[in-house]
């Protein structure tokens, strides 16, 4: 089983909770991107949903297939989210936003009954932190702000790189026009300690541990997909 048929296990197994009329926040992502095409089969066939895209990538991919789409000012509370992670712990303790949406994932997220992650098993770890923690920050006082981080982490006793994302052409800016910084700590042993952080820290915009966020994990592997509750 290659990697992209985990995902369209996981995906086809979060399906089975998306009800014929639910308002649903639609996740970024590789493994998103099979959920959508598989409700778009879906919706193909009649079946109804109220979808909300956590980034614009979705939001294009959810126009080309018919996924009916709303903004979140006008769906304001939403049944359930579906969205991939980029790891996940025992206790569902969530690193997101490697694809840049943490922002609006988080938002979409917050604003649902339930949060559905799907993933393959490569994304399940016993301690967070291999994975580099996305942080969304304001362009203004950027270095202000990395420096206030690079702060923080040593206070935690956190050691490891913190690099701004960039790519061919330039640095890489979100949905919502800001920078993201990449931090490398190589472990995250508490997750709450470095949230709360840097939630304090005025530029940061967002970072993306998602913690008590996610209900269940649907976690794929070559012998089935397993819930992780
Ligand atoms: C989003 O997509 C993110 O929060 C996470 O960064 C990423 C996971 O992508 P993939 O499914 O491609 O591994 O869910």
């Amino acid at each position: 089983m290659d990697a992209r048929q985990l995902k369209i296990q996981a995906a086809k197994a979060a399906l089975d909770h998306v009800e014929d009329g639910m308002r649903l926040g639609i996740g970024t992502g590789s493994t998103a991107d099979e959920f959508v095409r598989l409700l778009a089969e879906k919706v193909a066939d009649g079946f109804k949903v109220h979808g909300v895209p956590t980034s614009e990538r979705t939001a294009r991919l959810c126009v080309e297939l018919g996924v009916p789409l709303y903004s979140l000012d006008d769906m304001p509370e939403l049944d359930l989210t579906i969205d991939g992670a980029d790891e996940i712990d025992g206790a569902l303790t969530l690193v997101k936003g490697g694809g840049g949406a943490l922002l609006r994932e988080k938002i979409v997220a917050s604003a649902s009954a339930r949060m559905i992650v799907i993933a393959d098993e490569s994304k399940l770890v016993d301690t967070l932190g291999q994975f580099p923690l996305p942080i969304e920050v304001a362009k203004f006082g950027m270095v202000a702000t990395h420096y206030a981080v690079e702060r923080l982490a040593s206070r935690l006793g956190l050691s490891g790189t913190i690099e701004q994302r960039a790519d061919k052409d330039g640095p890489y800016l979100t949905d919502g026009d800001h920078f993201i910084l990449d931090a490398s700590f190589g472990r995250i042993p508490d997750a709450e300690a470095i949230a709360n952080g840097l939630a304090a820290i005025p530029g940061v915009v967002e970072h993306g541990l998602f913690l008590n966020m996610a209900s269940a994990a649907i976690i794929a592997s070559p012998g089935g997909a397993r819930t992780l509750l």
